[in-house]
């Protein structure tokens, strides 16, 4: 049976993976204040290894500027661009890593999607064999 105890640290976890508009911690990667491994750039994205990757390749796409873009759901027609640059990017990467035999990308938009940084994101996995479905 669950408790008051379990409901309040399940809204807690719901309410820690929902979009307030604060900055986050990318901003401090672009801004250099936090260390990344950079794997791209270019004027409208930066791409970095994930601090705790989840395959052999793990490299996050965001765009350098978030304008908004805290996730998906909010995007924009004025983002068009940028979304269109953060897909081709994560091909430029895939040719550049050597991942000709497949790799997957993620976006996780909301809680139910279990994102947890509101600034856009695109994740490019790779170096093993993929599952479907994802958990
Ligand atoms: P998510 O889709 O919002 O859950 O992805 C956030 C990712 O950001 C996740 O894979 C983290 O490991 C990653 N990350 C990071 O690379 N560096 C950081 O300082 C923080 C999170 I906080």
């Amino acid at each position: 049976a669950s408790t008051m105890a379990d409901e309040e640290a399940a809204a807690q976890a719901v309410a820690s993976l929902q979009d307030t508009g604060a900055p986050t911690v990318f901003n401090k990667v672009l801004k250099k204040e936090i260390p990344s491994t950079a794997v791209y750039e270019d004027d409208l994205v930066y791409a970095f290894r994930d601090i705790s990757p989840q395959a052999p390749l793990h490299i996050l796409i965001i765009p350098k500027h978030r304008d908004g873009l805290t996730q998906l759901i909010k995007a924009e027609e004025r983002h068009k661009e940028v979304l269109g640059h953060l897909l081709y990017a994560a091909k430029l990467i895939a040719v550049q890593e050597g991942l000709e035999d497949g790799y997957r990308l993620v976006i996780n938009d909301g809680p139910n999607g279990c994102q947890s940084v509101y600034h856009l994101h695109v994740h490019l996995l790779g170096g093993r064999q993929m599952r479907w479905p994802p958990g």
